[in-house]
């Protein structure tokens, strides 16, 4: 199985963090921002978005994240990152929806303005408002989290893989004034005491 995409790429670290958990075996090639790659010919075949990660696995070809950590959940995790009860799928595959609906975008503003922009570039209102988004957004995770353990019940699974990465780069970000989220705080003190989390995750933000 090969995973094509930069290490310091959110989307990508899902699905490393994903295969870690499992004891997943693959290769990786990097591409996207300074390795390039991305404009290449040969991707655009694998992925005509132009986007990392993308999966290849024999002559089978996924892109999209969560659809990659779903399928390798499903595959290699049946029963514990990809939960056999429906119900507890349900939680999990909802929060990851979550995350590519509605968190992920509302956050875009602020990792970029923060991260990517040169400081004389920086639009603040942008900033402001996703800031404002992002916290009323994670209170909504909070507020869930107050009555179970992790997001789809009392173990640790797929769905918690793409929020816990915005929970990172949230927590982690300088220069926000945060508001308490004691219940996601608790979550994310359990996801700290992962060692794939800490491996492929907590690597700096860039
Ligand atoms: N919805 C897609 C989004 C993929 C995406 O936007 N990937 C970013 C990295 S996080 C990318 O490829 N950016 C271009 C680049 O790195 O050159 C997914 O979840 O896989």
């Amino acid at each position: 199985m090969k995973i094509i995409g930069r290490k310091s790429s959110s989307n990508v670290q899902k699905v490393l963090w994903c295969c870690a958990e499992l004891g997943v075996a693959y290769e990786r090639e990097d591409a996207g921002r300074e390795f390039g790659v991305v404009n290449t010919d040969a991707f655009h075949e694998l992925n005509p978005n132009r986007r990392v990660p993308v999966l290849i696995d024999g002559d089978f070809i996924l892109w999209e994240s969560n659809a990659i950590v779903r399928m390798i959940s499903a595959k290699q995790g049946f029963g514990s990152l990809y939960p056999e009860n429906l119900q507890e799928r349900g939680n999990a595959e909802r929060w990851m929806d979550w995350q590519l609906s509605t968190l992920g975008p509302g956050f875009t503003g602020l990792f970029h303005g923060l991260i990517r922009d040169k400081p004389e570039d920086r639009n603040w209102d942008a900033i402001n408002k996703s800031i404002e988004t992002t916290q009323s957004n994670l209170e909504i995770l909070d507020h869930y989290l107050a009555n179970t353990p992790f997001v789809a019940g009392d173990r640790f699974t797929m769905g918690d893989i793409p929020v816990g990465i915005y929970a990172y780069r949230w927590l982690t970000l300088e220069g926000i004034d945060r508001k308490p989220l004691p219940n996601l705080e608790r979550w994310y003190a359990a996801l700290q005491s992962r060692t794939a989390f800490k491996e492929f995750v907590m690597t700096g933000l860039g």
